[in-house]
């Protein structure tokens, strides 16, 4: 039965949000100083601190807590994910890929510091993230769980994940999707490594498999919600600054969800995600189960 709101005790979500992303930023600085040569960790770093939502840590350290780990633990890996986030956007933003000029309201890495620069920040963003997870966490964690949730984050990314939903989105470029298509993009896309971010907390901070499996299906539903919400607003924002109507937008050649199922469909749609994900949250303590509820109403709800 899922949670219901009146059911949770006081929490201040603003609150536990920045206090957790600042937890983050300090050890995302502290992971890659600004070392020789100079050129590529400047890089790294420009795109790596310029502040994006900090999500998927976020969640990293959520699901570690949930399942009754410290949450220093889990630093090290919610740093990775971040890290191989960054360099998933900075790859996508290359003239060759989706050739964008900016990017969390800053120059694109490319157009900041060059091509190859972007591409060696990209790749050994990557690298590094590996690294940092299986030499800051195997001292507290057992090496069975660090090469696990190693596993896992590999997984997420190569080609049976981020790298699938790219190519895939890249081979569909001007030609009808169907919805079965988008779906598979935007789940390898975007799902997958929000699905590991959550899956790797949880391995991390000791769950079970019962705890991590259940943690897996939560990620599912709030990994395609977070898409479902970001061609929502995609839509109702350019509609918004453009001034025009959402019925003009929806004929774009874009394939979007709101362009399948009328908005208020894909309203609906992200409902019944945010229910899902919820449910999953039953079978924990409703109290240790907060900050994960909340994460996933955020979701649904964010505005940018
Ligand atoms: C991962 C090896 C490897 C290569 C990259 C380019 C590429 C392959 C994949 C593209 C992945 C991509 C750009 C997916 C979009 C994900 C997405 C929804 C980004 C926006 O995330 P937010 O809203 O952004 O969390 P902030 O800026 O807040 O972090």
């Amino acid at each position: 039965k899922p949670l219901e709101i009146t059911q949770l005790p006081i929490f201040q979500f603003d609150e536990y949000l920045s206090m957790k992303a600042k937890k983050v930023e300090k050890a995302l600085n502290e992971a890659v100083p600004l070392q020789y040569p100079k050129k590529i960790h400047r890089a790294m770093r420009y795109s790596l601190l310029a502040g994006g939502k900090r999500v998927r840590p976020v969640l990293c350290l959520a699901s570690c807590e949930l399942v009754g780990g410290d949450q220093s633990l889990a630093i090290p890996t919610a740093c990775a994910v971040e890290m191989i986030h960054t360099m998933s956007l900075i790859h996508d933003d290359l003239p060759c890929m989706d050739n964008d000029d900016l990017r969390r309201g800053k120059p694109t890495n490319h157009k900041a510091f060059g091509e190859e620069t972007a591409i060696l920040a990209g790749d050994a963003l990557l690298s590094l993230a590996f690294e940092h997870i299986a030499a800051k966490t195997t001292k507290v964690v057992s090496p069975e769980r660090v090469v696990r949730a190693i596993a896992e984050l590999g997984s997420a990314v190569g080609s049976s994940g981020l790298v699938a939903g790219q190519i895939v989105d890249i081979l569909s470029e001007g030609k009808e999707v169907t919805l079965e298509e988008l779906e598979y993009i935007h789940v390898h896309k975007t799902a997958k490594l929000l699905e590991a971010s959550v899956v790797c907390g949880a391995i991390i901070g000791g769950g079970n498999e019962g705890e991590v499996e259940r943690m897996r299906k939560y990620a599912r539903c709030i990994g395609l919600l977070f898409q479902v919400v970001d061609d929502i607003l995609d839509v109702t924002k350019s509609s918004e600054e453009l001034g025009k109507t959402a019925g003009k937008d929806l004929a774009s050649d874009k394939a979007t969800y709101p362009k399948f199922m009328g908005i208020e469909g894909a309203k609906n749609f992200a409902a019944k995600l945010v229910a899902q994900a919820i449910e999953e949250l039953a079978h924990f303590d409703a109290a240790m189960a907060t900050p994960l509820y909340c994460l996933a109403n955020y979701i649904a709800n964010r505005q940018t």
